[in-house]
């Protein structure tokens, strides 16, 4: 079966590979791309994600901007990262296709409401501001989407304090919203991301595709595994936001628990924080669910089946 889904990200290395992860997988029909600020301000990582596209060959689906900041708290940006432009390393060609005249938020609605039910899944990447907004415009959104496979949060560690992830605590508002809405929803967050480590291996097999979108990735790799090394004592990089994209690809990428989730507005100390409350087994009418132990080798053969894919496409 094929899955249709919306991919919002702020492009960041990772948001990148799952970009080309969602392109390059024949279970992935990707009807659209929509950018949010984060990585990088809302300007820059909509033209990172048209210069992937330009690279991966994608073309023919809509791309729009959106949210340019968090909807209460200062922006913030992960320069230290992700770099200067949310994509150091590899030289970016210039875009080819045009940004969609429609705001992100009014892409995602009308994408949602135009399609049968229960047929789009929403895959987040970045800070959730695009989708709090939609949900706020336009409520039916939450009934008629398939699911909502989120990269973000995490329930024992954080990367942007001790108890926060990035993408959750940019915005803690907006992942409030849209982790409190009825619909199913997945957290793939830091517990799980954390395992998808580009080790050497999942280098050389990558290298040996030898096109350039892989070559590409290489270069994203290498300035990525360099930044999370110096900011964060990673030895490998772990790779985030593809893992978001495997999930929907398939399910035995892996395991997955069904848990309440909901968001930390108010600690001095654990502002952004997912909580996830293990007690007890989840009551009948929870919709959140965590993702927790990764297929790395499963995971990565995704990665590597996509790129061989892709090819080398017409620039
Ligand atoms: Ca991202």
């Amino acid at each position: 079966m094929v899955s249709k889904i919306i991919l919002d990200c702020d492009p960041g290395h990772d948001d990148a590979i799952a970009l080309i992860l969602a392109h390059g997988n024949p279970s992935i029909e990707l009807v659209a791309v929509t950018t949010v600020h984060g990585n990088q301000t809302i300007d820059k990582v909509t033209r990172n994600a048209l210069a992937v596209a330009r690279i991966a060959g994608i073309a023919g689906i809509p791309f729009a901007a959106g949210a340019h900041r968090p909807l209460v708290r200062t922006p913030e940006v992960a320069d230290s990262i992700h770099g200067e432009s949310g994509l150091d390393g590899p030289v970016l060609p210039s875009p080819t296709l045009q940004v969609d005249p429609r705001h992100a938020v009014d892409l995602i609605i009308d994408t949602i409401m135009q399609s049968p039910p229960d047929t789009i899944t929403l895959v987040p990447t970045g800070a959730l501001t695009n989708i709090a907004i939609a949900v706020r415009k336009e409520p039916r959104i939450v009934e008629r989407v398939k699911e909502v496979v989120l990269m973000g949060g995490g329930y024992h560690v954080g990367n942007w304090s001790a108890a926060a992830e990035f993408n959750i605590v940019i915005d803690p508002e907006a992942a409030h919203i849209v982790f409190n809405e009825k619909w199913k929803l997945t957290m793939v967050g830091l517990d799980l991301t954390h395992q998808a480590l580009a080790t050497p291996d999942v280098v050389a097999a990558i290298a040996a595709v030898d096109t350039g979108p892989a070559r590409f990735v290489l270069e994203l790799l290498e300035f990525f595994g360099q930044t999370y090394k110096e900011a964060q004592g990673f030895e490998y990089p772990p790779v985030h936001d593809p893992c978001a994209v495997a999930l929907v690809i398939d399910p035995t990428v892996m395991t997955v628990v069904k848990v309440p989730l909901d968001v930390e507005l108010t600690g001095s100390l654990t502002l952004g924080m997912t909580v996830a409350d293990f007690r007890s087994p989840a009551p009948e009418d929870c919709t959140t669910h965590a993702a927790t132990d990764l297929d790395h080798a499963k995971f990565w053969a995704l990665i590597v089946d996509a790129l061989e894919r892709i090819g080398e496409p017409d620039l």
